[in-house]
């Protein structure tokens, strides 16, 4: 039978995977809403429902939560849709805030979640999802790094890996968005947007991240005063790699990310391919996309039609709560390296010891 998901959260992120497991992925069913703002998630559930086939507003009403007929209902209260009998599973698309709470609740249920990034705010929160998850015996807690599901990342992992190449030295990053919330602070841009480009470093290299540095050029003066923005980081890795990233997320042109990867006989680039690309009267060039739902929709796609199939089968097939914490270590450090402009080591527990 269907896999009967809740979302909570349905901001951007969380709207756009609630659309995705109502119309696109298979052996899914959404039947239950949350969000802090009440009426954005009678909103959202009216449309779905009305996509469903389900009559809105039309018959009873669930505890908790209006009801749309046999469509998706709104429960008021984030942890009241975790513990519901009728879902199977949880995404957690909530402010990153949240998800400490949320994850602890969905692992005292045994629900399988996929969790928007950040894991938690900061490292220890982090390591006790680890430990509480591993107590359990069973990994319910995917993260969402859906970088590693795009069709490109993965070509150049399966690249990087075959050797053609040779080992791996440096990986150059870029991350620009066209505009970002004045709420985006600087902590936001280490923690929830350069988090990516943590996962995607430890990934393609296989190894931990030991150090960081964010170095931070006059800010833009496209945005509010005190925000550090863009931002220049280097990754020391445990292998002797370096990886780099520019996050800019007020570069106001359009979503952009690409990976160079600089290995000992060649490199490889990603993210030059999206969008037309002409060649005209001595010119270059194409167009780009707006955000990173565009962007990154294969990826996101497949990521919840993999989450989907192995939650079935009882498993996790993507980032998991190591995953997530690892990357919450880094970030971690980099916000004192953010603050104080010196590479910061970054205090990472013994994995053996805490998943042994
Ligand atoms: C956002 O939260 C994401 O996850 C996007 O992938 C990233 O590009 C963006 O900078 C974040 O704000």
């Amino acid at each position: 039978s269907d896999l009967r998901v809740g979302v909570v959260g349905v901001g951007v992120m969380g709207a756009d995977h609630a659309e995705r497991v109502a119309r696109k992925t298979s052996g899914a069913r959404l039947v239950a809403v949350s969000d802090a703002d009440q009426g954005r998630a009678e909103t959202l559930a009216a449309r779905l429902s009305e996509r469903l086939g389900a009559e809105p507003g039309s018959t009873a009403r669930h505890s908790g939560g209006m009801a749309y007929g046999d469509g998706v209902r709104v429960v008021e209260d984030p942890l009241e849709l975790i513990a519901a009998d009728d879902v199977d599973a949880v995404i957690l698309a909530s402010p990153g805030s949240a998800h400490a709470e949320q994850l602890f609740a969905c692992l005292d249920h045994g629900k399988p979640v996929l969790c928007e990034k950040p894991l938690t705010m900061d490292a220890a929160s982090s390591l006790q999802v680890v430990e509480a998850e591993h107590k359990l015996g069973r990994q319910l807690i995917q993260v969402g790094f859906m970088r590693r599901f795009d069709p490109e990342y993965a070509a150049l992992k399966q690249l990087l890996d075959s050797g053609e190449l040779g080992r791996t030295l440096v990986l150059h990053n870029v991350h620009r968005n066209k505009t970002a919330a004045p709420s985006f602070r600087s902590e936001m841009i280490v923690r929830d947007s350069m988090v990516h480009e943590v996962d995607v470093a430890r990934w393609l290299f296989g190894a931990e991240i030991t150090r960081i540095t964010v170095h931070t050029p006059k800010p833009t003066s496209l945005v509010a005063d005190g925000v550090r923005d863009p931002q220049l980081a280097v990754f020391e890795l445990a292998n002797g790699a370096i990886a780099d990233v520019e996050v800019f997320v007020n570069f106001q042109v359009g979503y952009e990310v690409r990976c160079e990867a600089v290995a000992e006989r060649g490199s490889a680039t990603i993210g030059l391919g999206s969008g037309v690309f002409t060649r005209a009267g001595e010119h270059w060039g194409g167009t780009m996309p707006a955000d990173f739902r565009i962007r990154f929709e294969q990826a996101y796609d497949i990521e919840v039609q993999r989450w989907v199939d192995a939650t079935r089968r009882g498993e996790i097939d993507g980032p998991s709560a190591w995953d997530g914490y690892a990357a919450a270590a880094v970030c971690e450090a980099g916000l004192e390296s953010l603050s104080s402009g010196t590479p910061v080591d970054v205090a990472l527990a013994d994995r053996g010891k805490v998943l042994g």
